[in-house]
This record gives C-alpha cells, sequence and structure tokens, in this order.
C-alpha cells in the first residue's frame, strides 16, 4: 500500500514560501521564532489513516520590519486547509454570545432592514448570520468549507462556496447586490492576498456601508505568551500599526474598536470608506497604537525575548507532566483545539503522557490529533473514566469548561492550564 497521504495526492502545491510582507510588501522580514515542521492543526486523522506519512510544513514567524506585521513563513495551500473544515462555530457558548452583541451593535447602528444585506465572509456553520437573519435583514455567508455550507444551508442561511476575493464579490454582487454590511469574523488571518480582500470588500460594499471584522489581537499573544494560536490557518498576527496601513490603501477608516476577550485576546473594528464629514477616532486609534508601542511589539529584542519564554514553558510544562507520568497519574486532555495540536507537537506531548482527548465537537470525536495520534472521546468520557488530570488545550474556554465539569474536580480531579502560565486547579 503507497504510504503517500490521499488527501494531499491531487494537490499541485502544498505550500509556498513567503518572501514579501503582504501588507507593505517589504522584504525586510526577520525571523523571530521558530515552532519547527509539524502537521495542519486541524488536520484530525481517521484511525485508518494513522499509518500513512503525514505532511508537515514549517512553522515560523516573521516580523516586518517596515509595517511591523508578524506573518507565518509559509502559506499552506488554503485547499488542505479549508475544504473540509472540522472547527464549528456554534459549538462555544462564548463565541455565540459575541455573535449576538456584533450582531446587535450593527443592525442598531446601521439601522438595518428587511432591504439590507449582510454579507459574511468566513461564514462557517452560519452562525453570525442567523443572528442577522433574526433580526430580519438579508444574510449572504461565503465560505469554502464544502461540509460548513451544507449546514449553513440546512438553517436557512444562503452560502457561496468559495473564497472571497475581487472576482467572487463581483460575481456576488451580480447576483445578490450591493452588501450593506461585510462582516468577516477570524477570518482575515486566514487570508494570504489581503489587498484582494480589500479590493473584494471595495466592489462589494455600499458607499455607507461598514466591513466589520475581528480577530486575535497580537498584543495579547504576545503579552500571555499565546505561542500556541501560531498556525499554519493563521498567515498574520495583526496589530494596529499595521492593520491602519492596509486599510488606508483601499482608502478605509476605522469608525469604532473594541478589545474583546474571546480567543485570548481579540479586537472588533467597524470600517467605512474614508469620510471627511465624519467625527474621526483617529486619535484613539493613535492612543492604541502608543500602547502598542509601549508593550515593545515592534522590537526584535522584545520579540526574542517572547521565543525565549516559549522555552521556558516547554521545559516548565514538560517536567510537570513527566513527575506525574512517574507518579502513575492519569492525564487526559480537554478541548482538541487546534492551538492544542500546537502546543502538543512543539512541546512533544502524545499518547506517553495524555490517554485521550476528550472534546464537545461530534466531527472530532472518534478522530485522533494529527502529528501526535491522541484519541478524541466525547466529553463525557470525563466523567465516566475519572482521570486524575485534565490539561485544557482550550484554555480561553477554561472558565466555561471548569465551571461545566465542576464534578471532576470534586471527585479528587485536577484541571492543568498551560496558557498565560502553568497553573493546576
Ligand atoms: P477553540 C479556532 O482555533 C480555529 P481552536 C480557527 N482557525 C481560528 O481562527 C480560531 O479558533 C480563532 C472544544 N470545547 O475554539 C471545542 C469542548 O470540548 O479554542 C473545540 O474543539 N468543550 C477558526 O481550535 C475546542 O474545545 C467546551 O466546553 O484552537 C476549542 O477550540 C468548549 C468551550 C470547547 O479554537
Ligand atoms: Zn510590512
Amino acid at each position: 500500500m503507497s504510504k503517500e497521504k490521499s488527501k494531499t495526492s491531487g494537490i499541485k502545491k502544498l505550500a509556498k514560501d513567503v518572501k514579501l510582507c503582504r501588507i507593505c510588501h517589504s522584504r525586510k522580514l526577520f525571523k523571530f521564532l521558530d515552532l519547527g515542521s509539524m502537521p495542519i492543526p486541524n488536520g484530525f486523522l481517521k484511525k485508518e489513516d494513522i499509518s500513512f506519512l503525514e505532511e508537515k510544513f514549517e512553522l515560523s514567524c516573521l516580523f516586518c520590519e517596515s509595517c511591523g506585521l508578524v506573518q507565518l513563513s509559509k502559506v499552506v495551500n488554503p485547499i488542505l486547509m479549508f475544504k473540509n473544515y472540522v472547527y464549528v462555530t456554534s459549538m462555544a457558548r462564548v463565541m455565540m454570545n459575541n455573535f449576538s452583541s456584533l450582531s446587535y451593535q450593527i443592525y442598531k447602528g446601521y439601522k438595518l432592514n428587511k432591504q439590507s444585506l449582510v454579507v459574511d465572509i468566513g461564514s462557517n456553520d452560519g452562525s453570525l448570520l442567523t443572528f442577522f437573519k433574526n433580526y430580519g435583514t438579508k444574510v449572504l455567508g461565503v465560505d469554502p468549507a464544502k461540509n460548513l455550507s451544507k449546514i449553513a444551508l440546512m438553517k436557512g442561511i444562503p452560502t457561496e462556496t468559495r473564497l472571497f476575493n475581487s472576482s467572487s464579490a463581483k460575481l456576488i454582487r451580480k447576483k445578490y447586490g450591493f452588501a450593506d454590511v461585510i462582516t468577516a469574523t477570524n477570518v482575515v488571518a486566514h487570508i494570504d492576498n489581503l489587498h484582494a480582500l480589500f479590493e473584494g470588500v471595495s466592489i462589494l460594499l455600499k458607499k455607507n456601508g461598514a466591513f466589520v471584522t475581528e480577530f486575535p489581537y497580537f498584543v495579547d499573544l504576545f503579552k500571555k505568551n499565546e505561542f500556541d494560536t501560531i498556525y499554519h490557518e493563521h498567515l498574520s498576527y495583526f496589530s494596529l500599526k499595521p492593520w491602519m496601513k492596509l486599510i488606508d490603501l483601499f482608502g478605509f477608516e476605522v469608525v469604532s474598536v473594541q478589545k474583546l476577550s474571546i480567543h485570548g485576546g481579540s479586537i472588533r473594528l467597524v470600517h467605512q470608506r474614508k469620510d471627511k464629514a465624519r467625527k474621526s477616532i483617529l486619535k484613539t486609534v493613535k492612543y492604541l497604537i502608543s500602547v502598542e508601542e509601549n508593550y515593545e511589539i515592534y522590537s526584535k529584542k522584545a520579540l526574542l525575548q517572547f521565543a525565549n519564554r516559549v522555552e521556558n514553558m516547554k521545559s516548565e510544562l514538560m517536567s510537570l507532566l513527566t513527575d506525574l507520568k512517574r507518579k502513575r497519574k492519569r492525564i487526559v486532555g480537554y478541548g482538541a483545539a487546534a492551538k492544542g495540536n500546537v502546543l502538543a507537537n512543539y512541546f512533544g506531548i502524545d499518547t506517553g503522557i495524555l490517554d485521550y482527548i476528550v472534546d464537545s465537537t461530534p466531527y472530532k470525536q472518534g478522530l485522533f490529533t494529527p502529528g501526535t495520534h491522541i484519541p478524541i472521546f466525547g466529553e463525557s468520557k470525563l466523567a465516566e473514566d475519572k482521570p486524575d488530570y485534565a490539561l485544557i488545550f482550550a484554555w480561553n474556554f477554561a472558565d466555561e469548561i471548569i465551571e461545566k465539569e465542576r464534578n471532576f474536580r470534586k471527585n479528587g480531579g485536577k484541571f492543568i492550564i498551560p496558557i498565560p502560565k502553568i497553573r493546576v486547579l
């Protein structure tokens, strides 16, 4: 039997090197973090695929010395990563609450009505658009994942199964008309060609329309050691300074900025086309950029110190886990998060340490983690099996998980939370 992995065999180019900054096109890219090579973090495996060779890709971070954008050194072919996507937004209550607040803010703020069209880029299972639909607006999802578009369609959310760029924007405009609002939550970091994204937004958005985006904020990643959110799907790690440079190129301005706690710390930005008549919030943005500079996220030295902190966390967690194993403790994982696969692969946490991982996502149950091959079960296994420790890979949901699983601790179980610093509760 061939050892070639069937999933990748039809794809011509699996990955390409990043030579130019995707915002300012500078070549002055400084590598400050190298997490080695690992499989794509949502590349969960079926049992029968475990014996096949897994494709591994370099995971390194570059800092653009010209505009300040942090980006990966490799772009893995998006077809490989997103065609059949296992991450389902509606699984997490926190995400749904966030969508509820976003849709309320935009529906009220932009006085949307039943004629208004809201287009969501990277619409996943249609979770965000369901809120807008319930307010009575017209909605359209755009997402390349066939499996997710199907779910969205079943929920009554019309969805175009394709990547968003200038040509799909034209097609959508022709078919559905101009959009009053375009949303893009947790997806801009996935997009290689940011210029094409903004070209598409410019094509599709009404003159006074709003472009709303949310993405994990690099300042939080840096401050809170969230190195495991660095993975192949996330091509860029945005802070405001480079982002402002990008939107300026396309004639947009920020009209609202909010910090959010989701995904370890994110930012929500509302943009409109530049308009002199509008009271500018540039002062606020400038203040936030000065805060970024105070954190030294634009300093090569501070970025190298970040890389050092990651190394220290690796030795600390691994000595805790190996010590527990020496004491014959049974350890499992909680939440087969994509970021958990980065942490496990980089630190070397495999089935020698974890018996299994529990996860609420039906898609992931029965599969095995990429690279480390840890089996995934439903959450109920934790209560049935009563292991001694559960390492929370989905540390961004630690409060929600600990609250839900209070019986685990009542019965003597302990949780290990790896990020921002290692804690045992
Ligand atoms: P979660 C995702 O990363 C993927 P991941 C994506 N690429 C992205 O950009 C970011 O988010 C920002 C499970 N769980 O959401 C569900 C439980 O089992 O932190 C998920 O598998 N029980 C789009 O994958 C995982 O944990 C629970 O009670 O790192 C969490 O993954 C809860 C709350 C979650 O994202
Ligand atoms: Zn740049």
